[in-house]
């Protein structure tokens, strides 16, 4: 029977940066914290978020006979260039190279594959992963199994890498033992507000609580239609997703370049020219531009919103470098 040291092992051959053993239950109070979020309508317009909320913290309803949870992280972190070319819109880090849903989902399936090779014999064993759109509370599992702990701007910080991490899990039949949440010391935000003072739109509300109707990263991917006015001047050039929320804050300060290529390279990069988006007029143009990165979420309307937002900004800042 394979262990969960292993199970690590193979993760981390497989190029997970991180790896840690949860055990299913339901937590009880993410459940609350998470309705009370929902009840407030800070998920906007992102419907899906509502539907079947008891089922995001109570892996049981996710899969019949799971015992364990094996959760991930992998490290997408690059600097910025010092300068933002005059005129440019903002792409966030995690936007920059391929979509990671997809490095992940390649990545995933080869570990279920070593782990069924080193499990010799369990072909019974079952396995069910998700990375971003499964219905689960990602962090709240991360945090449970060590992996790091939930900043004020809600984020899973991890003492080694910060908070840039991408998060999946892989939900198995296998008996696993689990890790001590609190077995591995990642710090405490303690008194520090940065990532709280520095939102534009003020989205932080208080520790770990998003308003996402006011945050530039739901602004800018998820919202359809218009932003109003108000909003559009405080999202200066970003153009695509934010990170001000990581940038500011002091644990992010030791990060460490990702050594997975694909976030760097293959993508739009850390700058577009509003006015390529705003010409483009086919969906094969769009495609052309954004196939295979993050970029295709909001579709076209939604990106070309975006862009025109930054050009306007841009100009209206006599294209001056954001803060
Ligand atoms: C919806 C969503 C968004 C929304 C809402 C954000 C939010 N904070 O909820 C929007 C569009 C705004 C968004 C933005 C971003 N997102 Co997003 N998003 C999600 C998604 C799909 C669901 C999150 C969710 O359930 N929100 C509802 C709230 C209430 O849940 P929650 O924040 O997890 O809160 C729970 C915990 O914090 C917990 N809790 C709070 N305090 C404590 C303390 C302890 C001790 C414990 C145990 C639990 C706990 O209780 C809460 C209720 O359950 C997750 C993927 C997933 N399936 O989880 C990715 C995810 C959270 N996003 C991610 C990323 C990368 C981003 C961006 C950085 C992208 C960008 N650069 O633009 C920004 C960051 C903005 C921010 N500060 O949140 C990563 C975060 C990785 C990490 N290191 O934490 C995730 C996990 C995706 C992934 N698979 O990697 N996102």
């Amino acid at each position: 029977m394979i262990n969960s040291e292993q199970i690590k092992n193979l993760a981390y051959s497989c190029g997970f940066d991180l790896c840690g053993i949860v055990s299913p239950d339901d937590i009880p109070e993410a459940q609350e914290q998470f309705e009370t979020w929902l009840s407030k309508g800070y998920h906007g317009e992102m419907s899906y978020m509502a539907k079947e909320p008891e089922r995001r913290s109570s892996p049981r309803q996710l899969m019949q006979g799971v015992r364990s949870i094996i959760m991930l992280g992998l490290n997408y972190y690059q600097p910025d260039s010092k300068e933002l070319p005059s005129g440019y819109g903002i792409v966030s880090k995690y936007a920059r190279g391929k979509d990671y849903h997809k490095v992940i989902a390649k990545k995933t399936k080869k570990l279920i594959l070593e782990i069924e090779r080193t499990s010799d014999g369990t072909k019974e064993t079952g396995f069910r992963w998700y990375v971003d759109y499964g219905p689960m509370l990602e962090r709240s599992y991360a945090a449970k199994a060590g992996l790091g702990y939930i900043g004020k701007n809600s984020l899973l910080i991890n003492k080694d890498f910060g908070s840039w991490i991408f998060l999946s899990e892989i939900l198995t039949t296998l008996e696993l033992e689990p890790d001590n949440p609190y077995g591995i010391d990642h710090g405490q935000c303690g008194r520090c507000t940065m990532c709280i003072v520095s939102c534009p739109t003020s989205a932080i509300l208080e520790n770990g609580v998003i308003d996402s109707t006011k945050c530039i990263s739901y602004l800018t991917i998820e919202k359809k239609g218009d932003i109003s006015a108000d909003l559009a001047a405080k999202m200066k050039q970003r153009l695509f997703g934010c990170d001000i929320c990581q940038d500011v804050c002091p644990k992010n300060k030791a990060a460490q370049f990702t050594v997975h290529q694909e976030f760097v390279g293959g993508g739009v990069g850390e700058y577009l020219d509003p006015a390529i988006v705003e010409r483009i007029q086919t969906r094969e143009e769009f495609l052309a531009l954004t196939a295979g990165t993050p970029l295709t979420r909001p579709k076209l309307d939604g990106l070309k919103r975006n862009a025109h937002i930054a050009a306007t900004n841009a100009r209206a800042s006599k294209e001056k470098p954001v803060s």
